[in-house]
C-alpha cells in the first residue's frame, strides 16, 4: 500500500496538558516536541507525501495525534468519534481538511465511539481493537462502513491486557504479511498466515511502528527490533518522539497516511 498524503498537526502551546497515563515519564518540554514534529513532517516528506498540516487549536491539547480522529483507506474516508470526551472537538477540523481528498466520508454517530489508533488497516482487512476509547457500538458501526466498501473487519479487545492504550499502541502492519507486535498481543484470527515480529519486553514501545512506502519510520532507541527490521531488508528512518511518549502518544497517532 503506497500513500502519497499525510494530515498532521503540530503540538499547541497546550500539549502539555493533554491525557497521559505516563506521568512517571515527566512533563512534555512542547518546544522539543514541536522540533521532533518537524522532524517528523520532513521524515514522511522524504517518504514521497505531501503534507496537509492543521492549524494547532489551544483547545485541544491532544490535537497533534491525528490518527485518532480519522481511518482513511483508499475507497472511503471515516470520521471518528473519540472515546476521550476532551478530544471530541478535534473531529471538525480534520473532516474540513478530508473534504475533497478522499472518495466518501463517513461518521461514526453516538453512541459509537472510535480511535483511530484502535484500527490497523493489513491490505484489505482491519483489525479494530476493542479499547477503553472505542467502544463496541464503534466498532460495529465501522465495521459495517467498512463493509459496504468491500473490506473485512475483526475486531481484538485489547482491555484485558491493561498495558495497551490503542490497539496500534501494540501492533504495526509491515506490509509484505508481516506484523510488530507488542509482547503478548493476542494470537486472533488475522495474524494467521503472517510473519510475526514481536518486540522484546524492553522494546514494548516501538511496536509502534510505521511503514511509510520505502521505509520503516521507527522510534530512536530500541536496537533489537531496528537491527531484525534491517536484517529483513528494511530501510529504517530513526525518530526522536519522546516528548509525545511522556503523552502516551508514537510515531503512528502523529498523521492520517493515505
Ligand atoms: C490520548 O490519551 O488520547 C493522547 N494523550 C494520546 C493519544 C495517542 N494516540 C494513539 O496512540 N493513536
Amino acid at each position: 500500500m503506497r500513500f502519497s498524503r499525510a494530515i498532521v498537526c503540530a503540538p499547541a502551546p497546550t500539549f502539555a496538558n493533554g491525557l497521559t497515563s505516563s506521568a512517571a515519564l515527566g512533563r512534555p518540554d512542547v518546544e522539543k516536541a514541536l522540533e521532533q514534529h518537524r522532524q517528523y513532517c520532513r521524515a514522511l516528506g522524504e517518504c514521497g507525501l505531501e503534507i496537509v498540516a492543521l492549524p494547532p487549536d489551544e483547545r485541544y491539547p491532544d490535537g497533534t495525534f491525528v490518527e485518532d480522529t480519522a481511518v482513511v483507506a483508499q475507497r472511503v474516508a471515516v470520521v471518528t468519534r473519540p472515546g476521550a470526551e476532551s478530544r471530541a472537538g478535534e473531529v471538525s477540523a480534520v473532516a474540513t481538511a478530508l473534504r475533497g481528498l478522499t472518495p466518501e466520508l463517513e461518521r461514526i454517530e453516538p453512541p459509537g465511539t472510535v480511535d483511530g489508533g484502535d484500527v490497523c488497516q493489513a491490505e484489505e482487512h482491519f483489525l479494530i481493537g476493542i479499547s477503553e476509547r472505542t467502544n463496541a457500538a464503534g466498532a460495529a458501526q465501522l465495521t459495517g462502513i467498512l463493509v459496504r466498501h468491500g473490506y473485512s473487519a475483526s475486531t481484538v479487545d485489547i482491555r484485558r491486557d491493561g498495558k495497551l492504550l490503542h490497539l496500534k499502541s501494540g501492533i504495526a502492519y509491515l506490509g509484505d504479511r508481516r506484523f510488530v507486535l507488542a509482547p503478548g498481543f493476542p494470537r486472533v484470527e488475522a495474524l494467521e498466515d503472517h510473519m510475526l515480529l514481536e518486540v522484546d519486553a524492553a522494546e514494548a514501545y516501538a511496536a509502534n511502528c510505521v511503514r511509510v512506502n520505502d521505509a520503516i519510520l521507527l522510534p530512536r532507541g530500541y536496537p533489537r527490533i531496528a537491527e531484525r527490521l534491517a536484517d529483513l531488508g528494511y530501510t529504517i528512518r530513526l525518530l526522536d518522539v519522546s516528548e509525545f511518549q511522556k503523552m502516551d502518544g508514537g510515531l503512528s497517532c502523529l498523521s492520517v497516511r493515505f
